[in-house]
């Protein structure tokens, strides 16, 4: 079969809702595709983990250390699994950890905000994993095997996150007057930058296009807000927390809640590397790199001890 044809059949195969595993044939942007995609994914999953390790040491009781332990801990294990689904596109795992350490890679821009209160926790179990959860729970269906494979685990201890979240924010919200305006605080501040996690408005998306038609995306970045945000008033509600946007309106008609406008000009400073914590971010994932040249040496070491055994 010659090019045109392999191409053919690759996209009859994505139409009738097959599934793409590794060794199958792809053409190659759609490989380049799912290394950035997906190599971004799993950059966010590990800078992920500096806000809410920022408050281990202060998280307000046993109980709460081990779920806010647990949850950094899963973020990390998320990063893993996606770096190696990266990997069963021929790519090696030390090439992408050097383009996020050189600066050169994205990773989510909600990671580069400060976490400034014990509420931000709360806040960014139910919002950030809840934005996470509902982005991922369409990849879970997307034509890539090893990626939507490991999307469906990563979704589980999602929920789990969501929830804790959600509780901590509960509590404080029927707390004392303090602790009320610590929660609202959180989400003032959490609100806007979450929208901002499913990407540029559809028509200022480059690569929606051609993700979707290949069913690496199911739905768009708009689609996604918009599920995430009607999903997420009521919660609000029931909790007696204001959502900061005066330009929020249920459609009666359409169902959905319309929201104001989001600071655009904001998201693509933040994506260039001018957020308030972008160069903090970085600076401490090529520290924890340097950390750790003693584990990676000792592992080859130990590996090639073996291997000259057997
Ligand atoms: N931040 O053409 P599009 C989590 C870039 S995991 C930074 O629309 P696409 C778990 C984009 O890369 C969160 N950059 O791009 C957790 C592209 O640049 P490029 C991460 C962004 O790929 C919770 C350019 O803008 N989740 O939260 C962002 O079609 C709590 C144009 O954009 C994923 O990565 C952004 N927010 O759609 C962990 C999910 N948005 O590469 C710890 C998988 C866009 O051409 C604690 N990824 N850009 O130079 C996706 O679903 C998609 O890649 C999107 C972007 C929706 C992020």
């Amino acid at each position: 079969m010659n090019e045109e044809q392999l191409l053919q059949k690759f996209e009859d195969r994505i139409h009738a809702g097959e599934i793409i595993e590794p060794k199958d044939w792809m053409p190659e942007r759609y490989r380049k595709q799912l290394i950035r995609m997906m190599s971004q994914h799993a950059h966010s999953e590990v800078v992920g983990m500096l806000p809410e390790g920022n408050w281990i040491t202060r998280a307000p009781s046993l109980r709460r250390k081990m779920a806010l332990l647990a949850k950094v801990q899963d973020e990390a294990g998320h990063g893993l699994y996606i770096y190696s689904a990266t990997e069963t596109l021929g790519i090696d795992r030390a090439e992408l950890l050097e383009q996020l350490l050189s600066g050169q890679a994205k990773y989510s821009s909600i990671f580069n905000y400060p976490t400034l209160s014990w509420a931000d926790m709360g806040v960014i179990g139910w919002f950030v994993d809840g934005a996470a959860i509902v982005n991922q729970t369409m990849l879970a269906k997307s034509s890539y095997g090893p990626y939507s494979r490991a999307m469906v685990r990563i979704c589980k201890e999602e929920n789990f996150h969501k929830k804790q979240g959600y509780e901590i924010i509960t509590i404080l919200a029927n707390g004392t007057p303090e602790q009320k305006k610590m929660a609202q605080d959180a989400v003032n501040r959490w609100w806007w930058p979450t929208l901002m996690m499913f990407g540029p408005p559809d028509k200022d998306s480059p690569n929606s296009a051609e993700l979707m038609k290949w069913k690496v995306k199911l739905k768009s970045n708009d689609e996604l807000r918009q599920r995430f945000v009607d999903l997420t008033i009521p919660q609000a509600k029931a909790v007696n927390l204001t959502i900061p946007d005066p330009d929020l309106k249920y459609n009666e008609e359409s169902g959905h809640w319309e929201f104001g406008k989001i600071n655009w000009d904001e998201f693509w400073q933040v994506v260039k590397g001018n957020g308030p914590m972008n160069k903090e971010r970085l600076r401490a994932r090529r520290k924890a790199h340097e950390d750790g040249t003693w584990v990676r040496k000792a592992a080859m070491a130990y590996a090639e001890k073996h291997k000259s055994k057997s």
